[in-house]
């Protein structure tokens, strides 16, 4: 059992379950962003927000956002967010974990009449998710002005645009130059660990040192459907034959890469589509998508050149034609800011619970508010390590123990945080 925490464990745990409950049945738990139950899992957000008294906004990017008014807005934001989109058959904690944490705290500062000098903020990010348009992190890329015109452009397997599914859920392209923030002190994000160390370890809290950079390849093979009883082998053009063999390529270079350095280097292929996908047709077109993290971008120059000769050779074998090989997005890892890990070292202390420095295999919406402002992030443990799957699971007490460690470190910051230049007071 922890010590008793400076917030209500089961307001925020039933938050989280009842949110996670918005999902589809059939594959649970399942909210992919842009789609109706995305929608109906952001409404519960946005009363929620309305009910813990903050005013709610959805700005140009897609991102709602509650807000908190503070002593003197000067001073700068306080944000804390994450996101409420899933993959496909997630986890219940992946991304609500840390927007629910936000209104908790906002529920807590009011339960112990708590007034801050900063605004605060809870933001849940549109889209962090690789979405169907190609694209993850969409509303904190455009938080920081980095959603482009080409981004936009991207579409869905259904022909959408990206930017008119931003204008479907609420957000305005035509006005993204309004959701650039600069008026953002700090942003606290809190996540599940999606991997083993905290529970291997029985610590509560790791505080999150670096945030790998990922890389996102799409690559296209055009061979020729044909007859699976009546076309000779060596007459075939199979798409499929190149694109598996580029697989087997990825894993291979990806282990080669990670054994030959110290930095931490990983590459799946987690997308790949077969057409026309019939059990008696020969594949005549095959799409994957490449997803590669690294700590050091060096690896993924190396990486991503070896890709580009391996699926050009595995191609010409099979005397099909490699149509693409695009970058579809590409972050550069990055730090956390020293002086809110402190704070979050700090706040653990304070509070008798265990916490260690540990570096994030996953992205996360904090590596891209990183551009913007000091942003760290805590996170508390998953079971088995286990993350992007329904068994994905961490426990009341680690969640609320991982919220108090926010709440006592954004208590703190907002004593001692550097005015935030160029804040303009609202
Ligand atoms: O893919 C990731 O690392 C994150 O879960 N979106
Ligand atoms: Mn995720
Ligand atoms: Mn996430």
């Amino acid at each position: 059992m922890k010590p008793n925490l400076p917030l209500n464990a089961d307001r925020l745990w039933d938050d989280v379950m009842a949110l996670a409950d918005i999902t589809d049945p059939a594959k649970p738990y399942t909210r992919r962003s842009f789609t109706q139950l995305f929608l109906e899992g952001r409404a519960w957000v946005a009363k929620r927000f309305e009910q813990a008294g903050l005013t709610v906004r959805m700005d140009a990017g897609g991102n709602l956002i509650g807000r908190r008014e503070g002593r003197d807005p000067s001073l700068g934001v306080i944000a804390i967010g994450s996101h409420s989109d899933t993959v496909p058959s997630g986890g219940r904690f992946d991304g609500i974990a840390g927007v629910v944490t936000g209104l908790e705290i906002v529920r807590a500062l009011d339960d112990a009449g708590v007034v801050l000098d900063h605004p605060l903020e809870v933001i849940d990010f549109l889209a962090e998710e690789p979405s169907e348009y190609g694209l993850s992190c969409v509303g904190s890329r455009a938080a920081v002005g980095a959603l482009d015109d080409k981004m936009l452009a991207l579409t869905e397997p259904g022909g959408e645009k990206l930017g008119d599914a931003i204008k479907r859920i609420g957000g305005d392209p035509a006005r993204l130059a309004e959701a650039k923030r600069s008026d953002i002190a700090a942003f606290l994000e809190l996540h599940i660990e999606q991997g083993i160390v905290l529970e291997s370890q029985s610590l509560d809290v790791g505080v999150v040192t670096s945030i790998v950079g990922i890389r996102r390849i799409e690559v296209i093979f055009e061979g020729g459907a044909d007859h699976a009883g009546t076309t000779p082998l060596h007459l075939r053009r199979d798409a499929l034959v190149a694109a598996s063999e580029t697989v087997a390529s990825v894993r291979q270079r990806a282990e080669w890469l990670a054994s030959e350095t110290s930095g931490y280097f990983v590459a799946t292929v987690g997308i790949l589509v077969v057409e026309p996908n019939a059990s008696n047709v020969v594949p005549g077109r095959c799409r994957m998508v490449i997803d590669v993290r690294t700590t050091d971008p060096a690896m993924t120059t190396r990486f991503v050149e070896e890709i580009d000769k391996d699926s050009a050779a595995h191609a010409a074998a099979a005397r099909v034609e490699r149509v693409a090989f695009t970058t579809l997005s590409d972050g550069p890892p990055v730090a956390c800011a020293p002086v809110l890990r402190d704070a979050y070292h700090a706040a653990a202390r304070s509070l008798g619970l265990k916490a260690t420095d540990l570096a994030s295999g996953a992205g996360h919406d904090a590596a891209f508010m990183s551009r913007i402002c000091p942003s760290a992030m805590v996170f508390v443990p998953s079971k088995a390590g286990k993350s992007h799957a329904p068994e994905e699971w961490t426990e009341r007490d680690e969640l609320a123990a991982g919220a108090a460690v926010m709440l006592e470190a954004l208590k703190a910051l907002d004593k001692s945080l550097p005015r935030r230049a160029g804040a303009i007071a609202k």
